[in-house]
């Protein structure tokens, strides 16, 4: 019997020692060790999703509009998220692990998904409602009242004298402010040097380049593009280096007319004011013209229209003339007429100027030029 046991005992000794039984052990620990990892694995993959699913419940309670709704969506689904952190490690599953891992991971997203809509929903629901009572219109309130702006006086005032030249078949003509010295002094008889250029001294930007003091360039350059019969006038804006006062700016406007044709005299010219005068101020108005001398024009006059105060009697409006001065005007001077190609034993013409601003002045009863320059709403409101 003793015998029997040590030869059983033996023999398993045997298979123990046996390089046969050594591998087993071996092997089956390492096995063992290799499952155990593997839960550790899964379990490990199984809490981060459930804490992925938490953490997303806990985050989309705090969200309170589309912008945060959508970084957590970007947090969790998106393609640098967290889900798709844990899916990318499925690859490290067995074909018997990865469908069981594969419903949970699917069960976490579609929690999360179904969270962010119904997310979505409350946020659309909620932004709708602040839509509704911030910008709630009571229909019963009175509307306000929209105040419309009006012309300033002196465009109101070049509007009715162009309708009245329209009217009178005379085109509008347009030019640079900007002018080369010739046309703004030298074609019109003001060479270097002569005197009358003192009076309208003006803004150089170079030389021989200026700020225009008088739109009769429009003029010039008219005459030289165009065969008589002309007749146009030129409002715009004139420029003279004058300071500041009651009735002086550096920027003013004027509205300067030119007829050029065959057999045009002094009287065409009259007539033409006299038509322009009572229909600015009137059936009654009368002018009266004053001898003068202009160098563009030959002979000139300067233009007196009755004043309204005393109706030609006297007042001190008019500081007891009787009338008021308010244009210049005259023949063109032949020089002009030829240095701009038209033939002076043929044409004559007539020109006339004025500044828009005493007009304006005139009409309005406005004692102070800078009041037109100054917008003050005040003052531009009577208009
Ligand atoms: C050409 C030839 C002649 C235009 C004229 C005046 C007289 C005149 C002033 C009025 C007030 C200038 O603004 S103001 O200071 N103008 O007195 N202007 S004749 O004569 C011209 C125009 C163009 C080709």
């Amino acid at each position: 019997m003793a015998l029997g046991k040590w030869v059983v005992t033996s023999k398993l000794c045997l298979v123990l020692f046996s390089g046969q039984g050594f591998f087993y052990a071996v092997s089956w620990r390492i096995k063992n060790y290799i499952r155990q990892r593997r839960e550790r694995m899964i379990d490990d993959m199984k809490e981060q999703l459930e804490a992925i699913r938490a953490e997303a419940d806990a985050e989309l309670s705090a969200v309170k509009d589309a912008k945060a709704l959508d970084a957590l969506r970007v947090k969790f689904l998106g393609k640098k998220g967290a889900l798709t952190a844990i899916l990318k490690q499925m690859g490290k599953l067995t074909a018997e692990e990865r469908p069981v891992m594969g419903q949970l991971a699917n069960e976490v997203r579609t929690f999360i998904e179904e969270a962010i809509a119904a997310k979505q929903t409350e946020i659309t629901r909620l932004e709708m409602q602040a839509r509704l009572a911030s910008e709630t219109i009571d229909v019963t309130l009175p509307g306000q009242k929209q105040s419309l702006g009006s012309l300033h006086p002196l465009a109101i005032v070049e509007n009715e004298i162009k309708e009245i030249f329209l009217g009178m078949g005379f085109e509008i003509a347009d030019g640079p402010e900007v002018e080369y010295d010739y046309y703004n002094f030298e074609a019109l008889n003001l060479p270097p040097d002569h005197p009358a250029r003192d009076t309208q001294d003006t803004f150089y930007i170079t030389d021989n380049i200026l700020l225009r003091t008088q739109t009769s360039s429009v003029q010039v350059h008219v005459m030289e593009n165009q065969k008589p019969p002309i007749r146009v006038i030129s409002p715009g804006r004139v420029f003279r280096s004058d300071a500041v006062d009651a009735t002086h700016s550096p920027l003013f406007h004027q509205i300067e007319g030119l007829v050029v044709d065959k057999g045009i005299t002094m009287a065409d010219l009259k007539g033409t004011l006299e038509m322009l005068m009572k229909r600015l101020y009137g059936p009654d108005c009368k002018i009266r013209l004053r001898p003068h001398h202009f160098p563009f024009t030959e002979p000139s006059a300067e233009v007196d229209v009755m004043c309204f105060g005393c109706m030609g009697k006297g007042c001190r409006i008019c500081k007891n003339e009787g009338y008021i001065e308010l244009l210049g005007a005259g023949m063109v001077h032949p020089k002009v007429l030829e240095g701009c190609g038209i033939d002076s034993s043929v044409y004559s013409g007539f020109a006339f100027g004025l500044g828009l601003e005493r007009v304006v002045m005139r009409r309005y009863n406005i004692s102070d030029m800078r009041l037109l320059f100054e917008n003050d709403y005040r003052f531009l409101e009577q208009f």
